[in-house]
């Protein structure tokens, strides 16, 4: 079983896509263990995207990331890490297949939508970065044998 971080970044909130975009996790059969909103300060912003410093996006791309509230969302399951940047698609909405949520919802390079993390070693750091262990559920899904 895998974790994954993923967030729904400003213009998620602002489009009112919650609801659509969090159907396509759901849908798939992953398990939701934890689900807060935030509005990222820059420190947090600053550590999540620590790998894009110097970048020349990475000034805009930290304004656009504390511009609003961002629901963020840890997800559990069978390799749940890749699965869910299948789900999302190419980082530019331009070029991500339909079908996929940056494919079917964003047109954007920056604002795509959602952050999902790119390697269980990033997924376990980016959420101790957004969550204290006491915000993850350990729940028993009761047909859990269908998806696992
Ligand atoms: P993310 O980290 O948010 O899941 O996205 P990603 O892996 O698909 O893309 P990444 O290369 O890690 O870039 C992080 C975020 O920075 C913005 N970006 N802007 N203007 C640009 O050229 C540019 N390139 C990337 C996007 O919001 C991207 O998701
Ligand atoms: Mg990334």
């Amino acid at each position: 079983m895998q974790q994954t971080l993923i967030l729904l970044k400003p213009d998620a909130i602002q489009r009112r896509l919650i609801g659509s975009i969090t159907a396509r996790f759901e849908q798939k059969g992953l398990q939701l263990i934890g689900l807060k909103f935030v509005k990222a300060d820059r420190a947090l912003a600053e550590k999540h995207y620590a790998v894009h410093k110097g970048k020349p996006f990475y000034e805009s791309l930290l304004e656009f990331l504390t511009s609003g509230p961002t629901v963020a969302m840890v997800w559990q399951g069978r390799e749940a890490v890749q699965v869910c940047r299948n789900l999302m698609g190419l980082t530019d909405g331009a070029k991500a297949p339909p079908g996929t949520i940056r494919g079917d919802f964003a047109l954007s390079v920056q604002n795509n939508l959602i952050h999902g993390s790119d390697s269980a070693e990033n997924a376990s750091l980016e959420i101790s970065l957004w969550f204290k262990p006491e915000e993850l559920l350990n729940w028993n899904i009761v047909d859990g044998t269908w998806v696992s």
